[in-house]
């Protein structure tokens, strides 16, 4: 590969992407994206990622952002994008800014009366556009080079601003095409502040609702990190020190360890008696909320409206008030200036806190229970890791895990789509290569997406996967039995180490009993120059009663009759 001497398009978003912070790109290749590979290629601060299909690329793109805070993902034209844009909505739905950069016919060919491959064979070209539009929050097509700046630019922006997920189309003609050097970073970058005198009135009312309530407690909900508002909400809880509790997609955004941290707040499936106390408040400050059916267990979960203020990343919400062009970060913590000690929520915390959730060790030669599972994974957990759990049980025993003070956690319960853990953890891993990331994953989501895990291979990621194999759709039996949630069986095990090939160091080991899970992690523990995934039994029927009480209101919400008035 030759470079040009002169810059161009494809230059200009190489440079962009690494000015905003970009070091890994995931891509899948194909003839409509070559050239524009080549260039990102060219640039020294890049280097790509390549993944084996569309979906895991775009799901692998968002794990980055998760880690990393951006990324980006580069496919091709149709049988690529269409693809990738199941992960893209996954990334509008989980507030992840990740870059779609897809291939496209010549521009020649665009508005001739030619016929392309990878098209559905007429001369429409639009509606790969037109489903971008409805993915994300800025959608560009290149067309001619001279655009290529203002528009690459719009659309960075508008990700980095919205924490959402952006569309830019880069016809295979268009990456050699000369074009200007970018302009100052900042144009890109510079972040939002509040309107002043929004933010004043907003904390004025805030903190005059709060000092009639009694009782406030603060919520944190999914938003609050995209937002970067961690620190200021603390700010807040410590200055009212009252209890935290969270949405269970905002598990880990707080510290488990905090003093007043009291909880995943989630009704029947809470944690650590934050429903209990969620019962007890008369007041909630929430934080980047979303109260959907399943965090909601169909809408039974959630303070009312005349007991609520939420923030989002540009508006606050009181009972009778909306300001927009507020910060949540700048709300809370001018909030904080205003408010003093109110403290009810915690005193009462105090009194009504469990001990932590501990399993007693199971007899070691014994079948695998789904406690000892937990018990061991939890054994696993230090400050150091990131705990994936995927759709499936492995939410629910997800959220009974302790966080020791550092580790994170992950899970996309907005999307909610099944196989994402294998290709969003490889993205991750690559992001943070020192931190130690765990996934528990079942085994109907594994059959997705696990060849991802060829890339750990690859790349020398010591991810350590307890695939948990109850022959079936177990969250699915719970919500709505039949034939169809039973699923053939694999030998998880062998699949991961079929990827080693020639020169691969994973392992695949298969634990029946708790002996057998003990010693597999100590392998795992040991093995630093790939990924070990962990094939656990664990029987169709033990799964968490959290599961259990949570399907039988997904159902029955689900099941709804129809209104009469529809
Ligand atoms: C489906 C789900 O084996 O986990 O613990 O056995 O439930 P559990 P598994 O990974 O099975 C997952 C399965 C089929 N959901 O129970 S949660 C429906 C679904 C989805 N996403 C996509 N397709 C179907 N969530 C892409
Ligand atoms: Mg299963």
């Amino acid at each position: 590969m030759t470079k040009e001497t002169q810059f161009t398009v494809g230059d200009y978003l190489a440079e962009r992407l690494s000015q905003i912070g970009i070091i890994n790109h995931f891509v899948v290749p194909g003839d409509y994206n070559l050239k524009l590979l080549d260039y990102l290629e060219y640039h020294p601060k890049l280097s790509e990622i390549g993944c084996c299909n569309e979906l895991n690329c775009a799901f692998a793109a968002e794990g980055y952002a998760r880690a990393h805070g951006i990324s980006a993902a580069v496919v091709t034209y149709s049988v690529g994008a269409l693809t990738a844009f199941d992960g893209i909505g996954g990334a509008y739905a989980e507030n992840l800014p990740v870059i779609l950069i897809s291939g496209a016919p010549n521009t020649n060919d665009i508005n001739s009366s030619h016929i392309l491959h990878h098209t559905i064979g007429t001369h429409n070209f639009d509606y790969q556009m037109d489903i971008a539009k409805n993915l994300t929050v800025a959608a560009v097509a290149l067309r001619r080079a001279h655009e290529a700046p203002r528009l690459i630019d719009h659309a960075l922006r508008q990700a980095i601003l919205q924490h959402k997920p952006v569309y830019i189309e880069v016809p295979t003609n268009m990456a050699t095409q000369p074009c200007p050097k970018p302009g100052p970073i900042s144009a890109v970058i510079e972040p939002e502040t509040s309107d002043k005198a929004s933010l004043e009135q907003a904390t004025d009312v805030a903190a005059d609702l709060i000092s009639k309530s009694e009782k406030p407690l603060m919520l944190a909900g999914p938003k609050l990190r995209a937002a970067g508002a961690e620190k200021a909400f603390l700010k807040l809880a410590e200055a009212l020190d009252a209890a935290v509790v969270v949405q269970p997609n905002a598990k880990g955004f707080i510290s488990e360890e905090y003093k007043n941290y009291a909880g995943v707040y989630w009704g029947l499936c809470s944690t650590r008696n934050a429903d209990k106390i969620g019962e007890f408040a008369d007041f909630f400050i929430g934080a980047g909320t979303v109260f959907n059916d399943y965090t909601s267990n169909g809408y039974k979960v959630g303070p009312t409206p005349d007991q609520f203020i939420d923030s989002d990343y540009m508006h606050v919400s009181l009972p009778g008030y909306e300001f927009t062009r507020v910060k949540m970060d700048e709300f809370l913590s001018r909030l904080a200036d205003k408010v003093s000690k109110k403290n009810a929520t915690m005193v009462e915390y105090a009194r009504i806190k469990p001990a932590l959730l501990k399993y007693a060790p199971a007899n070691p030669k014994e079948l695998l229970t789904r406690e000892e599972l937990m018990r061991q994974i939890q054994g696993v957990i230090d400050g150091n890791t990131t705990l994936y759990a995927e759709t499936g049980d492995s939410w629910f025993n997800g959220m009974q895990m302790n966080l020791p003070e550092g580790a994170k956690f992950e899970i996309e319960m907005q999307w909610g789509h099944i196989g994402w853990s294998v290709p969003s953890a490889l993205g991750y891993a690559i992001a943070a290569p020192k931190r130690r990331t765990v996934i528990m994953v079942g085994d109907g989501s594994f059959q997705l997406t696990g060849q991802e895990l060829a890339q750990m291979v690859l790349h020398k990621l010591p991810v350590i996967i307890f695939l948990i194999n109850n022959r079936g759709y177990t969250i699915e039996i719970q919500i709505h039995d039949g034939p169809y949630n039973r699923i053939k069986n694999w030998d998880y095990a062998a699949f991961m180490e079929s990827f080693n090939a020639e020169d691969g160091k994973a392992k695949g080991l298969k634990a029946n009993t708790g002996e057998e899970l003990e010693q597999a992690i100590q392998i795992a523990l040991a093995n630093k120059e790939g990924p070990t995934l962990i094939e656990c039994y664990n029987h169709t029927d033990d799964c968490t009663k959290e599961l259990v009480a949570w399907g039988s209101t997904v159902g029955a919400t689900n099941a709804r009759a129809p209104s009469a008035d529809q």
